[in-house]
């Protein structure tokens, strides 16, 4: 049977390529995710002076840039042994949160929600029915007006008629898995509009403290230079007032479409539909304390739950990291089957394609490595820190979840499925936003008392470190060998490499494929469940190949097949 290849599948960020076998009975059989673009974007690292590594790590994405940053920074504060102060604890957390709500928020309404809700059949829905829908998953719902559904279906269908769809062109519009009703299209319709500007909101708080957005740079080595504005009552106002608004839409729009969603498309979640591999993987969200990575506590814990077992969490050991190019366009100089950060290596080798196309899975199929914990793959990201918080007895994180699966009436497993995945994120987005007014608390408790203190003094040194949390597609690490004052070695090993990596050296497959196979289609000419199942891990390509080629040689030429 011929293969179906997506590429590219996602919205924005990075190139991605999906290929998938479906059987007679119209399921997946076979995945293969790949990246083909190679950015060559390490190779500037080296030679440079590690306190500035974090400024040129974030330019890794343009997404999640404050997390490059963090880690970037971090790895330098790790190979120094430098500490930085509460205050400035204090503020990297809460551009962290700022960051990481108004990534969920963007990505659910602008890369995410057209795969659930069709705009077409929006247009022909009832703006008073539209209104009462809305008023059956929230008292106050956002922006439900008679009026206001009117303006919206009125705009979609200028869209429409003028023939420019613009971020509408090229859905699968009418297709039978789109499972909403007009009403509650036109609703997810509104909202999508709503958040580009209220997004703004989220965006412009993480610039408070970080300077500016996208790329915010107040980060140093040792601490935070935005220390007038953690001293100014105006500017932690202003932060929390944009908080305020941005939350405001999570509660009032985003829950309830989480809710609107999970109703209508309950049997697919029920069914497993998107599950992927049962290991799942946190480095640890949100730092509420100081210290090293490992001592310090998390808002989301870190741990792994291995075979979505709830009733132990084991630890993270950062050595048992490793990273495979088995089915990858790289080699190992030594023939190595794995190789832990510190130790990485970059070398291109590009196989090409098959003659019809189609990637050569017996070989190098992609730009991204395989990161292995222990040789195990793991899914990273939203679902990940929830099921990871909740066998950890989080008590925020158990609320959520417990109260949203009693609301649907739905077992835990729920979870487990490309549904729950899409719903874990806005679930953590109200978790870390609730515990907004905790962490101002801390900081305006903390100048109150007399610290003003932003940066600690340290001693440059050579040697080796890390920086790792998460960022909001999962488990970020920056791994750091300075020698002679200088970065001799430099490894990102990103959220998006654990989950779209290619198959390892013993056949396992990452997050993607997983999640793929097995996946029914009803059209396989139209594949809507795959888009919808690899969008669900928002995927962002630009992160996950970055590469480092150490000894500064010509990076690779080649050709990519159209
Ligand atoms: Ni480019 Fe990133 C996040 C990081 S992705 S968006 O979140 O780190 O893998
Ligand atoms: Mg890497």
């Amino acid at each position: 049977m011929a293969k179906h290849v997506i590429d590219p599948i996602t919205r924005i960020e990075g190139h991605l390529r999906i290929e998938i076998e479906v059987d007679d009975a119209g399921n997946v059989f076979e995945a293969n995710s790949s990246s083909t673009a190679f950015r060559g974007f390490e190779t500037i690292m080296k030679g440079r002076d590690p306190r500035d590594v974090g400024m040129f790590a974030q330019r890794i994405c343009g997404v999640c840039t404050f997390h490059h940053y963090e880690r970037g920074v971090e790895a330098t504060e790790s190979v120094f042994g430098a500490t930085i102060p509460p205050n400035a604890r204090s503020l990297r957390s809460l551009i962290w949160a700022a960051q990481t709500i108004n990534d969920h928020s963007t990505h659910f309404y602008q890369l995410h929600a057209m795969d659930w809700f069709d705009v077409v059949s929006a247009l022909g829905a009832d703006p008073e029915a539209a209104t009462e829908e809305a008023l059956r998953y929230h008292s106050s719902p956002f922006n439900a007006s008679v009026s206001h559904y009117r303006a919206v279906a009125a705009k979609l269908l200028a869209f429409v008629e003028s023939g420019q769809l613009g971020p509408f062109a090229g859905g699968y519009w009418g297709h039978p898995k789109y499972l909403l009703t007009p009403e509650q299209n036109l609703i997810l319709a509104s909202h999508y509009l709503d958040n580009l500007s209220i997004q703004r909101l989220s965006a412009q708080a993480s610039a408070v403290f970080g300077g500016k957005n996208p790329h915010p740079q107040s980060l140093i080595v040792g601490g935070i230079t935005s220390a007038r504005d953690g001293l100014d009552a105006h500017r932690i106002a202003q932060y929390q007032f944009l908080m305020q608004k941005s939350m405001d839409f999570v509660e009032r729009a985003y829950l309830p479409d989480m809710e609107m969603i999970g109703n209508a498309y309950r049997a697919e979640a029920l069914a497993g539909h998107g599950a992927g591999v049962p290991n799942y993987m946190s480095f640890g969200g949100l730092s509420l304390s100081e210290g090293a990575w490992d001592d310090r506590t998390y808002l989301l814990p870190r741990g792994i739950v291995r075979d979505r077992d709830l009733s132990s969490v084991e630890p993270v050991d950062a050595m048992k990291i490793g990273e495979e190019v088995a089915h990858s366009w790289y080699t190992y100089s030594g023939g190595e089957t794995s190789l832990h950060p510190l130790r990485g290596q970059t070398n291109p080798a590009y196989e090409g394609f098959e003659s019809d196309g189609t990637l050569k899975t017996t070989g190098g199929y992609s730009w991204i490595k395989s990161p292995r914990y222990d040789g195990m793959p793991v899914e990273v990201g939203p679902l990940a820190r929830m099921i990871v918080g909740y066998a950890s007895g989080q008590p925020e994180v158990r609320a959520v979840m417990d109260d949203y699966a009693a609301k649907l009436g739905v077992p835990f497993e729920f979870f487990y499925s490309t549904v729950g995945r899409t719903v874990a994120r806005a679930l953590e987005t109200k978790v870390i936003g609730d515990y907004l007014p905790t962490l101002l608390g801390g900081l305006i408790n903390n100048v109150k008392g007399g610290d003003d203190r932003f940066f600690n003094r340290y001693d440059a040194k050579d040697g080796e470190g890390y920086g790792m949390g998460e960022a909001p597609r999962g488990s970020l690490s920056h791994w750091l060998v300075v020698k002679d004052g200088a970065v001799e070695n430099y490894q990102a090993v990103v959220p998006s490499t654990w989950n779209a990596g290619p198959r390892d050296s013993q056949g396992q497959r990452g997050a993607y494929e997983a999640a793929l196979v097995g996946q029914p289609m009803a059209d396989p000419e139209s594949p809507l469940e795959v888009v919808r199942t690899i969008h669900s891990f928002d995927p962002c390509l630009a992160c996950a190949v970055h590469v480092l080629n150490r000894k500064g040689e010509e990076i690779a030429y080649y050709e990519v097949e159209v």
